[in-house]
């Protein structure tokens, strides 16, 4: 039993995904990495490894002396940091991605999960209920980027064998890490707002329709989709998956059935034209059938376990009299 490397182990995912494989492969098989160093003894239990994807002789050097036999290349620059920093995303998400597989191929690595997203649909794809196959033109960075990493990742395991998995990530929601870079991003801001019983100012339009997901569910697929039996798989990373879809008025509504005072205005700003290039929903039919994609939450649900894990969180935050 070889190494499972993680990079990107301090993002949005990253941070939930790396207990999660240390619970269920134990520390001495799990290596987290990211370019930044933690801040706190987060990954006390096992091994960490700073590690810049774009540095390619790092990347190769990294996996061939840990023996590493796993991968998820959790790393990436989301699509709101992605247009303010073009370069970065090129440079992180496209050649990133590939300094990861063909170093992988190269290591004779067992498995590469890297997720791609719903950034890959542009306004030519249709809003609703898009299948896997369809028009992936986009006009952000962040999906241009991401349809090469897609491409790259279907080319290595046609061309070299390289078993590689993934899926299209709809919106995550979740309270472990602050809202950052990201379109979908207004959902976890709206929560943490909520919960420090201020109002919100939502940067996208009250109508801006997304599909997403909660992160339990978000990790429970990425890990079904890990086991499941190759053979089953007709896509590489570009698996359709959300679990339902809302906007920032009936997000407000949902939060308000627990908080009754809470109050949102909207001021839109750049990031509702990136969410306009987006579907309002997708159709994950194929990841049910090929792998058993079946997510737990509805929206309702997220929204209560988000205000007790947040509200608790709050309130340790607070100095003690
Ligand atoms: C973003 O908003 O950039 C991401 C995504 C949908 O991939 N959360």
């Amino acid at each position: 039993m070889g190494t499972i490397l993680v990079t990107g182990s301090l993002g949005q995912i990253g941070t939930e995904l790396v207990p999660l494989l240390v619970k269920k492969f134990g520390p001495s098989r799990v290596i987290a990495s990211d370019v930044k160093s933690p801040n706190s003894d987060i990954f006390h239990e096992i091994e960490y490894v700073p590690l810049d994807v774009t540095n390619r002789d790092l990347v190769a050097s990294t996996l061939k002396e840990r023996s590493v036999t796993e991968v998820f290349h959790m790393a990436g620059i989301l699509s709101a940091l992605g247009e303010r920093n073009p370069e970065l995303a090129f440079m992180v998400n496209s050649v990133g991605t590939f300094n990861v597989l063909d170093s992988a191929m190269k290591a004779g690595v067992n498995r590469v999960m890297i997720p791609s997203t719903i950034g890959v649909f542009g306004k030519d794809t249709p809003r609703d209920n898009v299948p896997v196959v369809t028009v992936t033109r986009p006009t952000t960075m962040y999906g241009v980027t991401k349809v090469n990493a897609e491409l790259l990742s279907a080319y290595f395991r046609s061309k070299f064998g390289l078993d590689v998995r993934g899926v299209r990530y709809p919106g995550i929601v979740s309270y472990k890490t602050p809202p950052s870079a990201g379109t979908t991003d207004y959902a976890v801001d709206m929560y943490y707002h909520a919960v420090a019983g201020k109002n919100y100012e939502c940067y996208l339009k009250e109508d801006a329709a997304l599909p997403m997901m909660y992160m339990p569910d978000a990790l429970d697929s990425l890990m079904k989709l890990y086991s499941a039996d190759e053979g089953r798989l007709r896509y590489t990373i570009d698996y359709n998956i959300s679990a339902f879809s809302f906007d920032p008025r009936t997000l407000a509504e949902s939060i308000r059935k627990v908080i009754p005072d809470f109050n949102v205005t909207y001021r839109p700003d750049y990031r509702q034209a990136i969410a306009e290039t987006w579907p309002r929903s997708l159709d994950s039919t194929d990841a049910k059938i090929d792998w058993g994609f079946s997510p737990e939450y509805d929206l309702d649900a997220m929204t209560e376990d988000m205000i007790r894990n947040l509200s608790e969180m709050h309130l340790k935050s607070q100095p003690s009299r």
